[in-house]
């Protein structure tokens, strides 16, 4: 693989860094399917070379133009092994990356291959294998968890933009470690390809208003999925991106005139005029802290919205000490 050659002068050093990690990908055996999704496909397979551990290997299809490898795509995989250097307790290790060889690749396709350690659990599972309501303790803990790896990523300005319970993992010893980062464009592009069913219940309103994003998008989804934890129940199961609207406005009321986005692609006269919910007969026997924080994080303004930082500052985490 050439990926140095055309690239400008100051990303030369960028594609030699990642070029120096790539290895064979044959050292690993591949065992089965995971998962697959617009994504791609991720296995669970061996390390041949390291006594056998089980990994995590996501192949992802990276197309290929006449410079090369994408540079935004070099970019996204310099910046998983940046982030790997803080190992961080929150987020998947990412142990390898390698490249398909040359007889895998397609026309004007690369495997690019991501090896991730291997997580028993995804929450999904885990909260519909949990014979009954988990312990107010591990639900806290849970949500330090998943707090603390999206304010982490966000101070790496990196925004997930999908977070939920199926690409939450629970690690054997209880912990939660966010998966599924990065390479957003590479699979941005796959995911109009792929008839994949995207689920849209943690999808924030002005994701689904089409208007422009940031960080806070995240912090609406972790509100969702904390609200999860305590009733391990999806909050907001919609079933179209307009039904999806119309659960979000049912529990927090529909905005008035003046705090709708002037951007939106709907008008605020499409929906009901929703008095709003109160959280707290959604969420009955909720700790009376939970209750405020989750309710920070579900506001419709992203602006207004409590940041990853603040969430892990609220008295929820701070009044009592975390198990
Ligand atoms: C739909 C019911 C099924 O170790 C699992 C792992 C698992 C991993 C792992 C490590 C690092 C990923 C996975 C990963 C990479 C995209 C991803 C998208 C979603 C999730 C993880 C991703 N439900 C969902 C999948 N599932 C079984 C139930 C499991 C179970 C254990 N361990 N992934 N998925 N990155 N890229």
């Amino acid at each position: 693989m050439s990926v140095s050659q055309d690239l400008p002068p100051s990303s030369q050093s960028l594609a030699s860094d990642v070029s120096a990690l790539f290895q064979n990908p044959k050292k690993y055996e591949e065992l089965n399917v995971i998962g697959t999704g617009a994504y791609g496909t991720v296995y669970k397979a061996r390390d041949l070379q390291n006594g056998g551990q089980v990994v995590a290997m996501k192949k992802v299809k990276v197309a290929i133009t006449e410079d090369g490898i994408p540079l935004s795509t070099l970019r996204e995989i310099a910046l998983l092994r940046q982030l790997e250097a803080y190992r961080h307790p929150n987020i998947v290790r990412l142990l390898d990356v390698c490249h398909g060889a040359p007889s895998v690749e397609r026309d004007q396709q690369l495997l690019l291959y991501l090896v991730f350690e291997h997580v028993e659990q995804d929450l999904e599972s885990y909260l519909k294998r949990s014979p009954g309501p988990l312990s107010e303790n591990r639900i806290r803990s849970m949500s330090h968890d998943i707090l603390s790896g999206i304010d982490f990523l966000h101070s790496h300005r990196i925004v997930h933009r999908d977070l939920k319970p199926h690409n939450l993992l629970v690690t054997s010893a209880g912990r939660v470690k966010l998966a599924d980062f990065g390479l957003a464009k590479t699979y941005d592009t796959e995911m109009k390809l792929t008839s994949v069913v995207v689920t849209l219940w943690y999808r924030p309103p002005e994701v689904l208003l089409g208007v422009s994003y940031n960080t806070a998008v995240d912090v609406w989804s972790c509100g969702c999925v904390l609200a999860q934890l305590h009733t391990r129940s999806p909050l907001l199961p919609g079933t179209s991106d307009s039904d999806q609207l119309h659960c979000i406005f049912r529990l927090i009321g529909r905005p008035s005139r003046r705090e709708w986005p002037e951007a939106a692609s709907v008008m605020p006269d499409s929906f009901p005029d929703y008095p709003p919910t109160n959280l707290a007969d959604v969420l009955p026997n909720i700790h009376p802290q939970a209750l405020d924080l989750i309710r920070g994080m579900l506001v419709f303004d992203p602006t207004k919205r409590l940041t990853a930082l603040d969430c892990l500052e609220h008295p929820y985490f701070t009044d009592e000490p975390l198990t």
